[in-house]
C-alpha cells in the first residue's frame, strides 16, 4: 500500500481533466434526445388519462430524468401517483400500453416496488413505471440538490457512471453489481469526506423539520442558496477528483469495517450501524432515507471482488491519464 502512487503530476492532470470534460461533453443528453423523453412523458399521461378518466393522475419523473445526471440513451424513470387501486396493480398498465403501439412490455408485479419496463418504437424511448413509490422522487430530489451545489459533481458523476457502465459494474438486477444509484451514493458520500469537503450533508443541518413519508424521514436541506460557494475551499480538479475516487474505492476504504453513509456524510461502522452481523465483508452502502436498506446487497461475494478489482484497475489507469483505456467496454472471455 505504501508504495501506491499518492498524486498526479502536473501534466497528467491536465491531460485527464482535459479528457474528462470532452468525454461529459459527448455523455451530455442531445437537445433532441431530451425532446423524445418530454414527448414520451406527454404520451404516456395522454394514454393513462384516456384510460382512467375519473382517476387523479400525475406523471412524475424520477433518477437520471430528474436528477440531472442522465446520459444520452439513459431510460426514463416514472412514478405515477394516483388514487386508483386498479392502476397500483400494475400489470393493467402493462396490457394498455401493448395495446398501444409500445414494445418489448415486461409488467414485474412481484418486486418490492412493481414495475412496468416498455420500449416506445417510436420515440425510441425506453421506460421503467411504477405506482405511488414517493420516496424515490424524494431521493431524486436529493440527488438533484447535490448535483446542484458544486459544478464538479455532475461531470464527475456521470463519468463513474459511464465507467461502471462500460466495465459492466451497474446492473443490480441481472449481473447482480450495483445500481446506477449506488454508484451515485458512493460519488456524492466520497465528495462529502474530502478535506476540505466538496459537499455539504444536507440531511444533517439544524433546524431542519421532519417530514416524514412512508415511514421514514425525508427532510433535508434545500436552500442551495446557502451552499454556493461550499467547496470552493477545495481545488481539486475533476482528474485528481477521479484519480482519488478510485484510489479511495481501491484501497483506503476498509470494506470489512465500514458503511458508507451519504446521510450522515462520513464513514459509519458496521458495528454502529448494527450490521456487522448481518452484513459479512462486502461494501455497505447505506441508502440516504430508508435506512435499513443496504443498496450495496445486489452484489454477492464474487461480484464485489470483481467490483474490487475493477476499481483497482481503474486506478491504476487514471494514475497515468488513461481515461479511454479505463473506460473500455468490458467483453466477456470468448
Ligand atoms: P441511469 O441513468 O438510468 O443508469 P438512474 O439515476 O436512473 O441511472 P437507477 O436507474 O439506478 O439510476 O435508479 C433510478 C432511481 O430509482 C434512482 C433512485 O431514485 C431510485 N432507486 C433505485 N434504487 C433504489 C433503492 N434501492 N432504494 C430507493 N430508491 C432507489
Ligand atoms: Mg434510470
Amino acid at each position: 500500500k505504501s508504495d501506491l502512487k499518492t498524486r498526479l503530476n502536473h501534466e497528467e492532470d491536465e491531460a485527464l481533466t482535459r479528457d474528462m470534460q470532452d468525454l461529459y461533453s459527448r455523455l451530455l443528453p442531445s437537445a433532441e434526445s431530451e425532446q423524445r423523453r418530454t414527448r414520451f412523458i406527454d404520451k404516456l399521461d395522454r394514454l393513462l388519462r384516456g384510460n382512467w378518466p375519473t382517476s387523479s393522475i400525475t406523471v412524475n419523473v424520477f433518477g437520471s430524468t430528474g436528477n440531472n445526471l442522465g446520459t444520452l440513451d439513459s431510460d426514463v424513470d416514472i412514478c405515477i401517483t394516483t388514487d386508483c387501486r386498479e392502476m397500483e396493480r400494475v400489470c393493467s398498465i402493462a396490457e394498455l400500453l401493448a395495446q398501444n403501439g409500445m414494445e418489448r412490455v415486461v409488467c414485474v408485479s412481484s418486486a418490492k416496488v412493481p414495475i412496468v419496463k416498455v420500449w416506445d418504437p417510436e420515440l425510441q424511448v425506453a421506460c421503467d413505471i411504477n405506482v405511488n413509490n414517493p420516496l424515490a422522487l424524494e431521493n431524486t430530489d436529493l440527488v438533484r440538490t447535490y448535483v446542484d451545489i458544486d459544478s464538479r459533481v455532475r461531470p464527475l458523476a456521470m463519468i463513474i457512471k459511464y465507467w461502471a457502465k462500460r466495465r459492466i459494474l451497474n446492473d443490480a438486477a441481472l449481473g447482480g453489481t450495483l445500481s446506477s444509484y449506488t454508484w451515485i451514493c458512493l460519488a456524492l458520500n466520497f465528495l462529502q469526506t474530502r478535506d476540505p469537503p466538496i459537499l455539504p450533508t444536507l440531511q444533517q443541518q439544524p433546524k431542519l423539520e421532519p417530514k416524514i413519508l412512508a415511514g421514514v424521514n425525508v427532510s433535508f436541506d434545500r436552500n442551495i442558496e446557502s451552499y454556493k460557494d461550499f467547496g470552493s475551499r477545495n481545488k481539486s480538479s475533476l482528474g485528481e477528483l477521479l484519480f482519488h475516487f478510485f484510489r479511495y474505492y481501491g484501497h483506503e476504504l476498509d470494506f470489512e469495517q465500514n458503511v458508507v453513509s451519504v446521510r450522515l456524510g462520513r464513514i459509519l461502522s458496521k458495528v454502529e450501524k448494527q450490521w456487522h452481523l448481518l452484513q459479512d465483508n462486502r461494501l455497505c452502502v447505506e441508502e440516504p432515507f430508508n435506512l435499513s436498506r443496504n443498496l450495496a446487497n445486489t452484489a454477492d461475494d464474487t461480484s464485489m471482488r470483481g467490483i474490487h478489482m475493477e476499481l483497482r484497475r481503474a486506478f491504476e489507469l487514471i494514475g497515468e491519464a488513461k481515461l479511454e483505456d479505463c473506460c473500455e467496454q468490458f467483453e466477456y472471455p470468448k
